[in-house]
């Protein structure tokens, strides 16, 4: 897995053709501009990741492939170097002939990936290579498949016959050669969509800004923020356009989300979907008339459950430059004084005063509100928050503020479980050759944290100092304490009684880290929590694994659910033919 962004260098085949190895393998470096190689080796392509290394990237060797994407695949969002996987594969002369680990690799990829494609001979590998990384780059980013037949590893080619001229050799003579391709190129809006969404800007009477993640990646955090500062607009963020502007931004309605949605009447969207995180832009969630003006990079995008009123299709920034200049001349503001700004004000204070009131509550073992107060308030203000897990990432989303773009990684559209610790070894390789002194916070809930823990030795091995967090209520969403797991083992056969949400109370996830060499802390009270925070804060030589236990049944503010004390009465009910009809909701 491997994060690229070609440069444009253009030096003709002939001169590099007398270079020596080492200069070549500068070369591919240069030219490549690849950094980083995310994997687990095995043969046939150990020797791939040895001649990487012998090119001057740099490789992680991760524990599990997945993680290994998830972090390749965050190096792309924090540096703008999307993804391209390379794949061993079987080689050529075997195919077909049930050989060992024989698969359709690049038919399997092409459902996931905008290009999957296997070189037919050593010669084209160069120019199969260069589209993957100018497809991956150009467009809505994503990644690109490359497999490397097993015969091809080890083989030579003739330079003289390699389509198109770039080509370097690199140590072990693997061709592995990215030709270079521009930056992609920007595109604008059409000047009548832009005055189009201006004008019905203006007649909002409750207009809302909604920042997402394609902002965060097409880097528009400065003309954004003039723009709705000019504009005096309230905004609020998606999850991972949080930072883009400030978290207390003044402007910032986030605490106030459900009621903006709600309400609005013109809602401006910059690279978000209107997907689940924004209730696809429907009712009961959005108000039935509401007109959304949508940016986006991809023209896919529009209409997708909501017909926008207007389209601006193009680069992110490149929009709201143009957007920027037409309003200075027009000289127009929302102003502050008006009911939209009074209700939006009134429930963020509303909601302040609920989420304080938890987070106060002095209660051993403590709730998500106070484990996420006291860690709000000892985070260093740039430092860079991975999340993931159900009620752990949503209400630390609401609770832990970014103040910088691209410093929240979390599970994002997918809500896929597994992808933090990848993220957070990414994030800190980057923050090591950037020397940005940023702290990598992983926020986990303890399911989340289970799907990829193992990678704790990765960080370990490599000294990166990320502080993990688990927030521990023995099980996904919730679980049950020490003693009712006990009192349920008594009962018979746990795969039987056991509610499926359940995981084993108490789990010492900080046994894990200590393991191997890194930080682990054991934590059930806030002093608890406040010293192992602070000392593992200091750390920049290893990692550390807080160990945070909670309520078991603690959840977000009120909700209509079931909680898993009620499960298990059901269940012991049923199972004594007490009860036949069991209502449960997760
Ligand atoms: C790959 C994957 N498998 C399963 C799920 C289903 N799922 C949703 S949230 C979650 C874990 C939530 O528990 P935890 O991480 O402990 O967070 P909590 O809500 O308890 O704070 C799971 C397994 C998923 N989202 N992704
Ligand atoms: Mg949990």
């Amino acid at each position: 897995m491997i994060g690229s962004q070609p440069g444009s260098d253009s030096n003709g085949a002939d001169s590099r053709a007398d270079r020596s190895r080492e200069e070549s393998a500068e070369h591919v470096l240069s030219l490549q501009k690849v950094e980083y190689m995310f994997g687990i080796v095995g043969v046939p392509v150990i020797e791939v990741a040895m001649a990487a290394q012998a090119a001057g990237i740099r490789y992680v060797g991760m524990r599990n492939e997945q993680a290994a994407c998830y972090a390749a695949s965050a190096i792309g969002y924090l540096t703008g170097r999307p993804v391209v996987v390379i794949g061993g594969s079987t080689d050529q002369n075997l195919e077909t002939a049930g050989a060992f680990q024989e698969f359709p690799q690049v038919e399997a990829c092409r459902l996931y990936s905008k290009f999957s494609a296997r070189p037919s001979s050593l010669e084209v590998i160069p120019s199969v290579i260069e589209k993957a990384v100018r497809t991956s780059m150009y467009g809505r980013p994503g990644a690109c498949y490359v497999d490397i037949a097993g015969d091809m590893v080890n083989a030579k080619v003739d330079r003289s016959k390699v389509r198109f001229a770039i080509i370097s050799l690199s140590f072990y003579d693997i061709v592995l050669v990215v030709s270079c391709c521009p930056t992609p190129p920007v595109s604008l809006a059409h000047h009548g969509a832009i005055t189009e969404a201006l004008s019905a800007l203006r007649a909002a009477k409750k207009p809302l800004v909604i920042i997402g993640k394609g902002a965060a990646y097409g880097r528009a955090e400065t003309a954004l923020r003039e723009f709705v500062e000019i504009a005096g607009l309230p905004f609020l963020p998606t999850p991972m356009g949080k930072g883009v502007l400030p978290d207390d931004h003044p402007n910032c309605v986030a605490a106030a989300r459900s009621r903006a949605l709600l309400q609005a009447d013109v809602v401006l969207l910059f690279g978000a979907r209107l997907n689940w995180i924004l209730h696809f832009g429907l009712p009961p969630r959005f108000n039935p008339n509401v007109k959304i003006i949508q940016v986006d990079l991809c023209a896919e995008e529009m209409g997708n459950n909501v017909s926008p009123a207007v389209a601006l299709l193009g680069d992110i920034n490149a929009i709201v430059i143009q957007l920027l200049e037409v309003l200075r001349k027009d000289d127009w503001k929302y102003p502050s004084d008006t009911e939209w700004w009074s209700t939006l004000k009134d429930k963020i204070v509303a909601n302040a005063k609920i989420s304080k009131a938890l987070a106060l509550q002095s209660t051993v073992p403590m709730n998500y509100y106070t484990v996420f107060h006291h860690v709000s308030q000892l985070l260093p203000h740039d430092c860079i928050i991975v999340s993931e897990g159900a009620n752990t990432m949503d209400i630390g989303r609401t609770m832990l503020n970014n103040r910088l773009p691209r410093h929240r990684l979390d599970a994002g559209t997918f809500g896929t479980m597994g992808v933090g610790l990848g993220f957070a070894i990414a994030a800190a390789c980057v923050e090591r050759s950037e020397h940005s002194n940023q702290r990598i916070v992983c926020v986990e809930g303890d399911s989340a944290f289970g799907f990829s823990g193992m990678e704790v030795e990765t960080m370990c091995r490599y000294n990166l100092p990320v502080v993990i967090i688990v927030v521990n209520n023995n099980g996904i969403y919730n679980g049950v304490d020490a003693e009712t797991w006990k009192e349920m083992a008594k009962m018979g056969d746990l795969t039987s009684i056991a509610p499926p949400v359940t995981l084993l109370p108490e789990a010492r996830y900080d046994e894990v880290m200590t393991a191997f060499g890194g930080r682990g802390f054991l934590v059930r009270t806030v002093e608890e929590l406040h010293s192992a925070l602070q000392l593992s804060l200091s750390d920049w030589e290893r990692p550390s694994l807080l160990n945070v236990l909670i309520e078991p049944s603690s959840d977000r503010k009120p909700q209509v659910t079931v909680t898993c004390q009620e499960y298990i009465f059901s269940v012991i009910l049923r199972s004594t033919g007490q009860n036949e009809k069991i209502h449960c909701s997760f």
